[in-house]
């Protein structure tokens, strides 16, 4: 069934349920100098490169492989379009290396048809913090699918993950692979009902018209909650304390410094927003809530080429309830022009999506941890990681 990844150190189908396999690395790490030094193999046509995100004409050749060829829905209706300041702050966070960043080429054009990345994370499992890669935006150029292409993008950035003795990996998928670590499943937040409808995200309910939905996701122009404001710079220290404390709660979750902090959550335009609610009184921050913005393409409709949407990211309530801090978000997200809201049903977002009127989507994400077994699959509302 699963050739490529029946090789892998993953959890096994065939082990699920078997409560004798131990918790933690499924292999030990090898000693560095048994790590294979020469690139994995490429059918001849092609060749390795390496990416320089910091290079704009790079960049574009990234952001232009994955804007045609990367992640459809179901339907394929729409395609994620990630923006190349998004990629850029995706794939640049403290410590990354540049070498985990990997393209394929065509020899003799120099066409960018393949890639695959990792970033370097450090992720706690219960009380142990590991350091790992998250692996992301694996892509094959439509024209060279089904040709096991992906198996060898995977070992050959598992190697160069393996030169930094790091030993593993966090990944998600739309798909079943050998074997998810959780399943979460996704909710929509209808932010402008009209487009949604028009472009067939979603559908008009049974005995509704338009006006009504309308009138249904309206929300008040600005947040209800006193002292709710972007985050800055000097909230880092504060933020930090917030989010770590809070995390501290889940199975699997990132351990954040102040420098992961400043990186990924304080707010960067078009790319990720950060909002908190200092006391009016102690000055003290009590809330936080956060979303990254990924658009997708619109694929096929006359009068909309994208759909902006906004992605629930970590959200903390210690003194506004999360309902009203997510109340917040939402209205944020509205003055900002997003067409969606939406989330997953991890850490305690299940106590909200109803009440705020997200709905269930078509799609699931499947999380996966490589080289470490968990005894157990995870409930969503286990998991405080967030990937991108
Ligand atoms: S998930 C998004 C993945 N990208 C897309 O869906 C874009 C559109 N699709 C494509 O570009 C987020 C291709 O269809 C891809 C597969 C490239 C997906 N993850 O080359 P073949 C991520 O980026 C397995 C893992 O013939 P293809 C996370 C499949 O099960 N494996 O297929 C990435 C089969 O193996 P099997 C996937 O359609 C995490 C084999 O690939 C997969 O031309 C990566 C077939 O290969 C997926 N999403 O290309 C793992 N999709 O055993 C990181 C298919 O079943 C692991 N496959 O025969 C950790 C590494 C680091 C470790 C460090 C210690
Ligand atoms: C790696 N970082 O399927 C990610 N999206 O539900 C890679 N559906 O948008 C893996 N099919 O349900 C990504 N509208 C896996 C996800 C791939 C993309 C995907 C789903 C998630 C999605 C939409 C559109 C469906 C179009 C037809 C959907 C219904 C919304 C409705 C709003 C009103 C209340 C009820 C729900």
């Amino acid at each position: 069934r699963h050739k490529f990844w029946e090789t892998q150190p993953v959890g096994q189908f065939k082990d699920i349920g078997d409560t004798s396999l131990p918790e933690g690395p499924i292999e030990p790490p090898s000693p560095l100098s048994e790590v294979k030094q020469e690139p994995y193999n490429l059918p001849n046509l092609y060749e390795w490169v390496t990416c320089d995100m910091d290079s704009e004409e790079m960049c574009l050749e990234v952001y232009n492989l994955l804007t045609n060829n990367y992640v459809e829905d179901d339907e394929n209706m729409f395609r994620f379009n990630y923006s190349k300041e998004f990629l850029r702050w995706a794939l640049r966070p403290p410590g990354y290396f540049k070498s985990w960043h990997i393209g394929v080429r065509v020899k003799s054009s120099k066409k960018l048809v393949a890639f695959i990345t990792g970033v370097p994370a450090r992720i706690r499992v219960r009380d142990q913090i590991i350091t790992m890669a998250e692996v992301n935006f694996l892509c094959v150029h439509k024209k060279l699918r089904s040709k096991r292409l992906a198996p060898v993008m995977i070992k050959e950035v598992t190697r160069r993950v393996h030169l930094e003795n790091i030993w593993q990996a966090a990944y998600t998928a739309g798909v079943v692979l050998p074997t998810p670590a959780t399943t979460c499943q996704y909710w929509h937040r209808s932010l402008h009902p009209k487009k949604l409808i028009d472009v067939g995200f979603s559908r008009l309910g049974a005995r509704m018209t338009m006006s009504r939905t309308i009138k249904l996701y309206k929300l008040p122009e600005s947040p209800i909650t006193q002292g709710f404001r972007k985050m800055e710079p000097h909230d880092v220290p504060a933020v930090t304390r917030l989010l770590r404390k809070y995390l501290n709660q889940f199975v699997v979750a990132p351990d954040f410094d102040e420098n992961d902090v400043e990186h990924w959550l304080l707010p960067k335009e078009d790319v990720v927003d950060s909002f908190l609610v200092e006391s009016p009184e102690t000055h003290e921050i009590t809330d936080f809530c956060s979303f990254y913005t990924l658009p997708s393409s619109i694929l096929g409709n006359q009068n909309y080429s994208t759909l902006k949407a906004a992605y629930s990211y970590y959200n903390v309530s210690t003194k506004t309830p999360l309902l009203q801090l997510m109340n917040d978000a939402l209205i944020m997200a509205k003055q900002q022009n997003f067409d969606v809201f939406n989330a997953l049903d991890v850490m305690q977002n299940e106590s909200f999506l109803k009440e705020l009127k997200f709905g269930p989507g078509d799609g699931k994400l499947h999380y996966y941890l490589y080289n470490y077994r968990l005894r157990q699959a995870l409930h969503p509302s286990e998991l405080g990681l967030v990937l991108l």
